[in-house]
């Protein structure tokens, strides 16, 4: 596959605005011909090489991107996924494109059987797709396409259209994925929290036997390098749970199970992987706060939103931040015990717009600290703990930088006025992703690129961030 490489812009005051700007007409041009290229007809497959379908959260940061090329494309693209959303609210992790070859990627859809397995669960009859979810990033894409255009959206209708989806899929989550009884929302997968093979699975993936080897075969180790990707041991364990959930029929609860048997989930949850993530819960928050702006825009009462939002920020609090961590942790709901590993998902509830001001503090403190080293020994935030036991700099979720997590950082500094610390932050997601060829991800030390390249939300959120960038005569909307 070819890199797209554009080069990265000029520092900020350095040389001749024009060449400043061309550079950034160049970049700008680049991320396009990515995001155009990975388009299909009705949505955006991430990459065509690594996964050749459509991905939720993925979508969610492509339309963010897209709205800034073409916004009735990004409202396409949002409106395709909530197309395959269940009847029970879920909007799945993968649709498939049944024009894709079974082989092309694993698991495939007869894997998932999404439309025989999940129909109890309300899963359409005529597309097929996975039956796990990943983070709920969709109510604040919604919201961000239809600011992009406020013109085009309220002529198409958009708000209109996904409002309705959109809030029956926080009401699965707030419902169906509330395991722990205390608010947030659960993931049942290492898969749906988006960051794969993060050390904090490792303690709760003990417990699950792998699927044998010989059960399944990956695909992709046919297009990514292994030491990038997680093990087959890993693979082993996603195999495992994504069949037993299959195998429930997709439900979240047994409610002929009894109540409590002393873990925070009891046996109501017959899960073999149960925790609560930062992360996730982080973009719930923003999406719910996302939601009442759309409610209001809407004519409809925007107060449900809010005071969940509020309820959900106190719980997120109360349950998951360590002060002694200086971040918030992941929570094992089988054991009720935090997971003592640092990943960059404990730094994303800096996306929440009221926390309490010493947590804000502490966690600006520990993302340049020695741990994450933005702004000091890295120009991106890692994925994973620089200092943890696990880190390892190429692969996949282990320490890498990812540019949608970067972007959601940048988002959180500037929300919390650490403006010329998310000003660098920009300028870095800038630079690494024209020069690594749009890479998936990069190692956080060097900026060499790893996994694939191409990839589109590291293009969409280019565009996205070009576009808040005021430069003289280009209009930007910081
Ligand atoms: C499994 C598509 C997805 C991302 C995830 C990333 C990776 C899939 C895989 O690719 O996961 O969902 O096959 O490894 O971890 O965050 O959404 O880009």
């Amino acid at each position: 596959m070819t890199a797209t490489t554009a080069g990265p812009p000029a520092p900020p005051g350095t040389g001749a605005s024009g060449t400043r700007t061309g550079r950034r007409a160049a970049l700008r041009a680049a991320a396009s011909r990515v995001l155009l290229a990975n388009w299909t007809g009705t949505s955006t497959v991430p990459s065509h090489t690594l996964y050749p379908h459509q991905w939720s959260w993925d979508s969610a940061f492509i339309a963010v991107g897209l709205s800034r090329l073409s916004p009735r494309r990004a409202q396409r693209e949002l409106e395709t996924l909530l197309g395959a959303q269940w009847d029970d609210g879920r909007i799945p992790h993968i649709v498939f494109n049944p024009a894709v070859p079974l082989d092309a990627y694993f698991p495939s859809p007869d894997f998932w059987r999404s439309s025989t397995a999940g129909a109890t669960a309300g899963a359409p009859p005529d597309i097929e797709t996975s039956g796990i979810v990943q983070p709920p990033v969709h109510a604040l894409a919604a919201w961000l396409v239809h600011e992009s255009d406020p013109e085009t959206s309220g002529r198409r209708g958009f708000l209109e259209r996904v409002y309705p989806r959109l809030t029956a899929w926080h009401r699965y989550l707030h419902t169906n994925r509330d395991l722990g009884g205390a608010g947030l929302a659960s993931v049942l997968h290492p898969w749906e929290p988006g960051m794969d093979n993060s050390p904090c699975w490792d303690r709760p993936l003990e417990r699950v036997d792998p699927a044998p080897a010989a059960s399944f075969r990956r695909a992709d180790l046919t297009h990514g390098d292994a030491a990038d990707r997680p093990t087959d041991l890993d693979y082993g364990r996603y195999v495992r749970l994504a069949t037993d959930y299959r195998e429930r029929g997709y439900a979240d609860t047994d409610s002929n199970a009894d109540v409590d048997t002393g873990t925070d989930v009891g046996t109501r949850a017959p899960h073999g992987f149960v925790v609560e993530d930062p992360g996730f819960n982080a973009f719930l928050i923003v999406s719910e706060h996302a939601l009442a702006a759309i409610a209001l825009t809407l004519g409809q009462e925007p107060r449900p939103h809010r005071e969940r939002a509020r309820a959900l920020t106190t719980a997120l609090v109360e349950r998951l931040w360590h002060p002694e961590a200086g971040l918030f942790l992941c929570r094992d709901l089988r054991t009720g015990t935090p997971i003592e590993e640092k990943s960059v998902a404990g730094l994303l509830p800096l996306l929440v717009p009221d926390l309490p001001d010493d947590v804000v503090e502490a966690l600006l403190r520990t993302a340049s600290g020695e741990h994450f080293g933005l702004g000091s020994t890295t120009a991106l935030a890692p994925s994973y703990d620089l200092r943890g036991r696990s880190f390892d700099s190429s692969r996949y979720w282990r320490g890498p930088a990812w540019f949608n997590i970067n972007w959601a950082v940048e988002r959180g500094l500037r929300q919390h006025g650490a403006l010329a610390r998310a000003d660098d932050l920009r300028h870095a997601i800038l630079s690494s992703a024209g020069a690594s060829g749009f890479a998936e991800y990069v190692d956080p030390r060097t900026g060499r690129a790893r996994g694939t390249t191409d990839f589109s939300w590291t293009a969409a959120v280019v565009l996205d961030l070009l576009a808040r960038t005021e430069e003289p005569g280009e209009g930007g909307d910081r």
